[in-house]
């Protein structure tokens, strides 16, 4: 797992780079300006023409009737108030997610320093109006973007009213730096009102990552936004692009996330997941606001739009497909364009030619688009939201969360129905991944043989309070009060340590947190399983198990694992005592060149068996991705090198979060 280019980091970068780094807007190309500023503008003029000044109304027959059936010569459905207007002051502009080719990745470690001020306010992403969340400002959050090595430095701000908030990087390992893995009740106290915390980390990976509040389910309300890191091994894969721009791609509700959430835990509410009002493509949407009636308390802007990714024709474009929702897994395509795959998760991958890819929470996926059709039409991006796991109906969603690729010269057309034609091939019917073993590694990296495998279950059942509530081997996480996990591990590790100098009844204490298997010191709404607890490096198997109905995309925090087998039904365990279990390396064809990531699709019913080398002291999050589901409890911990964790102390500012009033 750890990767021979990795360069060490270096302290003190050159103040030009650190200034260069700072306001998150660095290095401003031309293709940048012409990809984007000059897309918005025509865009602005275009919608300045539209429908008039777009209305406020709650729901009902809107005043301003919108646009006839797309056409080669509709605008983009929505109406403009002055050109200007196009982009509300809380729009993040788009072409900050357009990145500059002409990045160095084989510039000298810097560090780069950014301020995140969380701050509440009100926003319309599709055109209704609702309370969110943003970061300096903006929806969704400014793009980080750094070269492996590098160390980043994040000023993290609450300027919230009443609640806490954290920052999860996801997809990094943290290693050495546990506490900065963002993790409320795990690797930290939340950040209360009024306080900030200073992120430091160094990145040892290189890909596409994101990050997002990990405080209850608020990153719903805003708190995401894209992390690209570069390095010298990618310079293969920069042959196969001209130029390279992060989609976000994600399910949005019309209401703030703590009112769904309190709807789907109540009582006797067995699993129905909220279903999302529509899908925003870069955190922008189309929405019909005639879906409302009069009644429905909600103010909708009749001017909302889609997104636009404006092309150079005859150009291969790199899209780093980022799912940052709630719940719903996306099937993705460009009309008349196939796409090729060339990295899961910041793992990069052969080219793998499709005409669709799904792409299910948490996960990413680069393809490369080539602008080689004709000139004379643009194209729709289709998320076909894969329906089939919802467990209802909402009636004013469109289930095609769409956004306009556009080399015709005219960025403001909608794609005409004859020219711009979605793929024939069906949708899936069930939330999976694309199949790991046609994705195959360009840099291999085998797994080693396993030396240690644990079997986990999850199951959902109503429990005692009638809440719907998610358990992992019988518990159902809850987050901790004043404390986290780390903390707890490292403090019960000392004290061990210290008893163990000064008594001969020494280790009790200690054995109690340094544990292989189960730890059963924690309180009884965590279950963490103890690894490398002996001073030697496991190679960790999981086989996960599923005991549910639905599909759920796990993730790992710190770590990125291999996926050696899936499968339904029982587990062969002589196949696997006898072949899989000692096997490893490139010779063995259970473990050569197979996939490796972040974030895998754990299908209804079954099981998926996973290794990760647990080299990375610290208390690490093992979860669904699904928001709703991790707030029901679906979370378990691992608890890797006790020994590390032993010598190890959490920094003051971090500690001090937990004793600050309003923490949690
Ligand atoms: C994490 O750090 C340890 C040293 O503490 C090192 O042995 C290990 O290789 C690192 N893991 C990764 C994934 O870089
Ligand atoms: C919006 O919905 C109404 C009512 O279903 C429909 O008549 C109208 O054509 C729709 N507008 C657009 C632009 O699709
Ligand atoms: C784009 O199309 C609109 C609507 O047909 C038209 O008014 C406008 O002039 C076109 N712009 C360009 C740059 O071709
Ligand atoms: C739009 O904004 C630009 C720059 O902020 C300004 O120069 C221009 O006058 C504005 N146009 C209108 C129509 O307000
Ligand atoms: C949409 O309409 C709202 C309400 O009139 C306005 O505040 C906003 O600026 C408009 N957006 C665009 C893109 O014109
Ligand atoms: C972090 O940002 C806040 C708000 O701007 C500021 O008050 C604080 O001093 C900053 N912390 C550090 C260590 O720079
Ligand atoms: C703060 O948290 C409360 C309780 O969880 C929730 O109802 C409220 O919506 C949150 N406010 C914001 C601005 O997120
Ligand atoms: C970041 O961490 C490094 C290593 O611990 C330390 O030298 C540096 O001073 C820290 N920087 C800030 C701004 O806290
Ligand atoms: C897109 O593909 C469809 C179906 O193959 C075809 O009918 C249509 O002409 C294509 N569009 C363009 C602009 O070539
Ligand atoms: C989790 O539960 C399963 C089923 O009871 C059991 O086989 C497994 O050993 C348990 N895992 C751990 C780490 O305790
Ligand atoms: C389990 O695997 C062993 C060894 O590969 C094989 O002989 C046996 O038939 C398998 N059992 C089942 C039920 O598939
Ligand atoms: C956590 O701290 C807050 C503020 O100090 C306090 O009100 C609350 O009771 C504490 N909770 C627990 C479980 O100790
Ligand atoms: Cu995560």
């Amino acid at each position: 797992m750890s990767d021979p280019q990795l360069s060490p980091p270096k302290e003190g970068a050159t103040a030009a780079a650190t200034a260069a780094a700072k306001s998150t807007s660095r290095r401003p190309s031309l293709l940048l300006i012409v990809g984007g500023l000059v897309t918005f503008v025509v865009v602005a003029l275009a919608l300045g023409l539209g429908l008039g000044l777009g209305l406020t109304h709650r729901g009902g027959s809107s005043a301003s009737s919108l646009l006839p059936p797309a056409s080669s010569s509709s605008p983009l459905p929505g109406s403009g108030a002055a050109p200007n207007a196009s982009l509300e002051d809380w729009r993040l502009d788009p072409s900050h997610y357009v990145l500059d080719m002409a990045w160095d990745i084989n510039a000298p470690p810097t560090t780069r320093h950014y301020d995140f001020v969380i701050t509440e306010g009100r926003g319309w992403p599709d055109g209704v109006v609702r309370d969110m969340l943003f970061i300096n400002g903006k929806f969704p959050g400014p793009l980080i973007e750094a070269n492996m090595g590098d160390r980043l430095v994040i000023n993290v701000t609450n300027k919230l009213t009443a609640n806490a908030t954290t920052i999860h990087w996801h997809g990094l390992y943290q290693n050495g730096t546990n506490w900065f893995d963002g993790t409320t009740g795990i690797t930290q106290c939340g950040i209360p009102p009024g306080q900030s915390l200073v992120y430091n980390f160094t990145l040892e990976q290189f890909g596409t990552y994101w990050y997002h509040s990990h405080y209850s389910t608020q990153y719903l309300d805003g708190i995401l936004g894209p992390l690209i890191i570069h390095a010298p091994a990618e310079a293969d894969a920069r042959k196969l692009y001209d130029s390279d721009r992060v989609v976000l791609i994600q399910d949005w509700y019309h209401d703030v996330s703590q009112v769904n959430l309190e709807t789907y835990l109540a009582p006797d509410n067995e699993n129905t997941e909220p279903i999302p009002d529509n899908g925003l493509i870069n955190g922008i949407g189309y929405f019909n606001c005639s879906s409302y009636d009069a009644d429905s308390g909600y103010t909708c802007y009749d001017n909302s739009t889609y997104s636009v990714l404006s092309l150079e024709p005859n150009t291969r474009t790199r899209l780093r497909f980022i799912n940052t929702g709630a719940f719903t897994e996306f099937d993705v395509s460009v009309d008349n364009h196939t796409l090729s795959v060339i990295e899961a998760d910041a793992t990069l991958v052969k080219p793998v030619t499709v005409h669709r890819f799904p792409i299910h929470v948490a996960q990413r996926y680069s393809v490369v688009v080539e602008t080689n059709q004709s000139t004379s039409t643009n194209y729709w991006l289709r998320g076909a939201m894969i329906t089939s796991c919802f467990t209802g109906n909402n009636p004013v969603l469109d289930t095609t969360t769409k956004a306009v690729i556009s080399y015709s010269g005219n960025s403001t057309v909608v794609p005409s129905e004859d020219a711009s034609v979605d793929w024939t091939d069906a949708i899936p019917i069930h939330c999976i991944d694309l199949d790991a073993s046609t994705l195959v590694p360009t840099i291999p990296d085998p797994p080693p043989a396993a030396t240690k495998m644990w079997r986990l279950d999850f199951s959902f059942g109503i429990g005692a309070y009638q809440l719907d509530r998610a358990k992992f081997n019988g518990t159902s996480w809850s987050v901790l009060d004043n404390t986290t996990t780390l903390i707890q591990a490292v403090d019960g590790l000392a004290a061990g340590q210290a008893q163990g100098s000064s008594s001969s009844s020494s280790s009790s204490s200690a054995s109690k947190w340094a544990v292989d298997g189960p730890v059963s010191a924690f309180g009884s709404n965590q279950f963490v399983v103890g690894l490398s607890a002996n001073g030697s490096i496991d190679v960790v198997d999981i086989l996960l198990y599923s005991l549910d109905e639905g599909s759920h995309p796990f993730h790992l925090h710190g770590h990125t694992f291999w996926i050696l087998q899936t499968g339904a039904g029982p587990f062969n365990w002589t196949a696997y005592q006898t072949t899989l279990y000692p096997s490893g390396g490139a010779a063995s064809p259970l473990t050569a060149n197979a996939l490796r990531r972040d974030t895998f699709t754990l299908q209804p019913y079954s099981w998926t068996l996973l290794r990760f080398v647990a080299d990375n002291a610290g208390l690490w999050a093992f979860h669904c991705h699904i928001a709703w589901h991790l707030e029901a409890g679906l979370m378990m911990q691992f608890l890797s090198r006790p020994d590390v964790l032993a010598r190890t102390a959490v920094p003051d500012d971090v500690r001090g979060l937990c004793t600050a009033a309003g923490g949690k």
